[in-house]
């Protein structure tokens, strides 16, 4: 019997135990859920921050939040933070959000505009191209040239930004903007403009968040607003369709049919590519057709604004869409294009900003309602919140053991093993360039 006194010897209940996590991955059973501390421990979430979010490049921010130039936003990892800015010469640059001078933060709200960075401290002032401009009283050999902030790759794929903060940043990102941008490109993203934003704090692991995120087959308990517009067995092995679910089924395979050739007629690339788990920068892009008009996310399936997309001629496009390890998932449909950005705030807390995207000429009110426009996204985010939130609480129960994954779960497996696989391998230090 354990008494209160050997409790309190043994470093008493609320000490943070230290995990090994090189021994927990090893140990880790394909097909299953992962062990509590992935969810819970402090040393795994520093780890998380460090190795997965710190070292693979990451979803950010559209540019469509970046109109103009002097546009920021910043962007939360952990404890580190980035300032993601349009420079005068309309590039896109990243910065630590870290003073050259003693080290304070430099910008603190969520976006904004600037002319120039200035600290607010002493003042040192920096320009949007990151170079040190000003800072007072420093001796006659003071190299302003030495102190520009400090620079975070980045990438801009299809007007999706990406960032990596590691030295070195996987090399394969090439190859998967070569391969993804044909799909994306035909959205024409960069000439959208911010219709909406949301942030909601998770009250979750991150990786929750996205093994919900990784799965329909919460949609039909949960999502009523979401099945509205998804048929809920998108890429369902057809033996599995429950009889009650037949007729919608045939529904889908029409609708499937009918977008299969709206691509064709411009030439919209089909190909499903699934890389989730076999490469560095793992991904999968996807087209499904939507329910009813099958347009977008509006009543039974109609349009949520008047102008369409890019190159998008048929309203009834479905819904293209990239999942991207570790932190992200976009929605991109003829008339709107829905982004996720997941970012860890604590072993138990995450951040998820969703962006509404629609055509920069699109007028609120003219061309397209908020409430409509949000409403499938807004309804479907709360509900996921709560599960992940319930989720949390179960798996830090001490009740808890990992569970099998079902046969419509690949995707989360997919992205489990994903994560394991490179959390070892940057344990074992192997590198992190891409194959
Ligand atoms: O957000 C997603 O992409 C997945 C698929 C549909 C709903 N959801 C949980
Ligand atoms: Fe920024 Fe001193 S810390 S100017
Ligand atoms: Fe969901």
């Amino acid at each position: 019997m354990t008494t209160l006194t050997d409790a309190v010897a043994l470093g008493g209940s609320n000490e943070p135990h230290h995990v090994d996590a090189a021994a927990l991955t090893a140990r880790r059973v394909p097909g299953h859920t992962l062990e509590a501390p992935f969810y819970t421990s402090p040393d795994i979430f520093d780890l998380d921050v460090s190795l997965i979010f710190g070292t693979h490049w990451i979803f950010v921010a559209a540019e469509a939040e970046l109109p103009d130039d002097g546009d920021y936003v910043t962007v939360e990892v952990g404890t580190e933070s980035v300032i993601v800015v349009r420079d005068d010469d309309g590039q896109v640059r990243a910065f630590r959000n870290v003073c050259r001078h003693r080290g304070a933060r430099l910008l603190d709200d969520r976006c904004g505009a600037v002319g120039n960075i200035v600290c607010p401290y002493h003042q040192w002032t920096y320009g949007t191209d990151g170079t040190l401009r000003f800072a007072e009283n420093q001796p006659a050999t003071f190299d302003k040239a030495r102190f520009g902030l400090r620079t975070v790759h980045v990438r801009t794929i299809a007007g999706l930004i990406f960032i990596c903060l590691s030295s070195e940043a996987p090399s394969d990102i090439d190859e998967v903007a070569a391969t993804v941008e044909p799909y994306l490109l035909p959205f024409d993203l960069a000439n959208t403009k911010v219709a909406q934003q949301s942030v909601v704090i998770e009250e979750g692991n991150w990786k929750l968040t996205m093994e919900n995120n990784r799965e329909c087959h919460h949609c039909e308990a949960n999502h009523p607003a979401l099945l509205g517009a998804y048929f809920p067995f998108h890429r369902f092995d057809e033996s599995k369709i429950p009889a009650r679910q037949r007729p919608v089924f045939e529904q889908y395979q029409a609708a499937t049919s009918a977008l299969s050739a709206a691509r064709d007629a411009i030439g919209f690339p089909s190909a499903h590519i699934r890389e989730l788990d076999t490469r560095v920068t793992g991904f999968m892009v996807d087209h499904m057709p939507l329910k009813g008009l099958g347009a977008s996310y509006g009543a039974e399936g109609a349009p949520v604004s008047t102008r369409l997309l890019g190159q998008i001629r048929d309203r009834a496009f479905g819904d293209f869409h990239m999942h991207w390890q570790p932190n992200a998932w976009f929605h991109l449909l003829s008339d709107c294009a829905v982004v996720f950005s997941v970012l860890p705030v604590s072993p138990a807390r995450t951040m998820v900003r969703t962006t509404w995207l629609v055509h920069r000429d699109a007028h609120e009110g003219i061309d397209y309602r908020l409430d409509e426009l949000t409403h499938v996204w807004e309804h479907t985010n709360a509900e996921d919140c709560d599960l992940v939130e319930r989720t949390q609480n179960g798996v830090g129960d001490p009740g808890y053991v990992p569970g099998p994954y079902s046969l419509v779960e690949d995707d989360v497996e997919a992205f489990v093993s994903w994560y394991v696989g490179r959390l070892d391998a940057q344990l074992n230090g192997s590198t992190v360039a891409g194959t």
